[in-house]
């Protein structure tokens, strides 16, 4: 069911192409996009309209959700769920209110200051899929972060679905109305971007579109990136787990099933230096994968190339592993975990232990699971606060601190031949600096 590789003789140079990852055409279909946006940009909301009747079967009397519905959606809520998206709420609130930044000031000379002022995107966008993955889940984490950025004016959008009467999924309205989010939009697709991006008569345009979405989303942010800011594009799932004999092979096993589920191309990678372990997890699998309701899916995604048990002489080549993909999701079941953790550099998230699995953390850890896929996490960070906060730094010099900084100025000036720069401060000197 899953594939088996030894690297106990020795490590490849470059680990990463171990494991092959999906790629996922997106230049294709910016072709198929252009258009459409084009589209949407000159004829506004009649024109999202069209397209939601031509894509989506919807006819739309209006893009946006009628605020009454989304109190409906919340009304008809499961209670365990309105529970479970409570608390997730609440725990996800406390670890994001603490990425908040505070302005700082740097005395860089006396009379010469550098503050750092951390403002808000004025107002944000976020994409929420339909169809066949229906997260409520994400939409708590997309929205958190950004509240509790700050950000004065949130909308969400998501695609309208024929059996619920052309409005999005009433889990996403009824997670909009936990949120607060009273701004929703039944619009899906590249159209929903560049609605976004436009605006539209039904809605203003937003500086930032983030979300996942399918390939059509994915392009239509590409396309539009610049004009609008995007977060990264999402790619399938994948977790990584490194494992010793201390870890319970029922356990490793239904960790990597668990993030198997989202997608037939969802890589599922087991990094260890106990042949017995590997033994044990592999044998666990068939009657795991076997029980649970997305059997199917979950089996072609083990079996998939991307997916693996590595086998590695120790815990310094389970890391080199590590490192060199640089998981979405990343599980440390050995023993002193919390050591071993850190000295992993690149990770989407880690999470330590016996008692963290990937699933805590999608729902209710109170961590963002909105991360780096693909081995973007070697250079990017999961969605946060930060994502939707721009830094911009005031300067203020008094006549003194800039007299003193003058000759620098000038002398730089020249050596870039940018002699109308220097002169910009001589101005202020018409007697010398000194
Ligand atoms: N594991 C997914 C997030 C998710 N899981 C949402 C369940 N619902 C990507 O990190
Ligand atoms: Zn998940």
């Amino acid at each position: 069911m899953i594939t088996r590789i030894d690297l106990r003789g020795s490590l490849p140079s470059d680990p990463r192409d171990l494991l092959p990852r999906a790629d996922l055409d997106v230049e294709a279909a910016l072709a198929h996009v252009r258009p459409l946006c084009d589209d949407v940009r000159h004829r506004g909301a009649e024109a999202v309209r069209e397209l939601t009747a031509r894509f989506d079967g919807v006819e739309l009397a209006s893009t946006r959700v009628p605020p009454a519905a989304l109190t409906a959606a919340l009304d008809a809520l499961d209670p365990a769920v309105r529970a479970a998206l409570e608390e997730s709420i609440r725990r996800a609130r406390l670890v994001h209110r603490d990425q908040r930044r505070t302005d700082v000031t740097t005395q860089v000379v006396p009379g010469g200051t550098v503050t750092e002022r951390w403002v808000p995107v004025e107002r944000v966008g976020l994409y929420v899929p339909g169809g066949r993955a229906v997260y409520p889940s994400s939409v708590v984490m997309n929205v958190v972060p950004a509240q509790e950025a700050g950000v004065p004016s949130l909308a969400v959008t998501s695609p309208p679905q024929a059996e619920h009467g052309g409005l999005p999924h009433p889990a996403i309205l009824a997670a909009c109305a936990l949120l607060g989010v009273d701004e929703v939009y039944a619009v899906g697709g590249a159209q929903a971007v560049a609605m976004f991006a436009y605006g539209t008569e039904e809605c203003p345009p937003v500086s930032m579109v983030t979300g996942p979405g399918n390939i059509w989303v994915a392009a239509a942010k590409r396309l539009l990136k610049g004009r609008i800011g995007i977060d990264s594009e999402a790619g399938p799932t994948e977790i990584m787990v490194i494992a010793d004999d201390t870890a319970d092979p029922a356990h490793v096993a239904a960790d990597l099933i668990s993030q198997a589920e989202h997608d037939v191309i969802a890589a599922a990678v087991l990094v260890t230096p106990s042949e017995r372990l590997a033994d044990a997890v592999e044998k666990e699998l068939p009657g795991q994968v076997a029980a649970t309701r997305h059997s199917e899916r979950i089996a072609e995604a083990l079996s998939g190339s991307q997916s693996a048990i590595v086998l590695v002489s120790g815990i310094d080549d389970a890391l080199r592993v590590a490192d060199a993909y640089a998981a979405e999701h990343l599980e440390i079941q050995t023993a002193g975990a919390a050591e071993v953790a850190a000295r992993v550099r690149n990770a989407g998230a880690i999470f330590i232990g016996p008692y963290a699995p990937v699933s805590l953390g999608d729902y209710l850890a109170g961590s963002n699971h909105v991360l780096p896929t693909g081995g973007c996490a070697c250079h990017s960070s999961g969605l946060s606060v930060q994502t939707f906060l721009r830094g911009v730094h005031v300067v203020d010099y008094t006549r003194d601190a800039l007299a003193q900084a003058a000759p620098h100025v000038y002398a730089l000036s020249e050596a870039e031949d940018l002699p109308a720069h220097g002169a910009a401060v001589r101005a202020r000197f018409p007697e010398g600096t000194r």
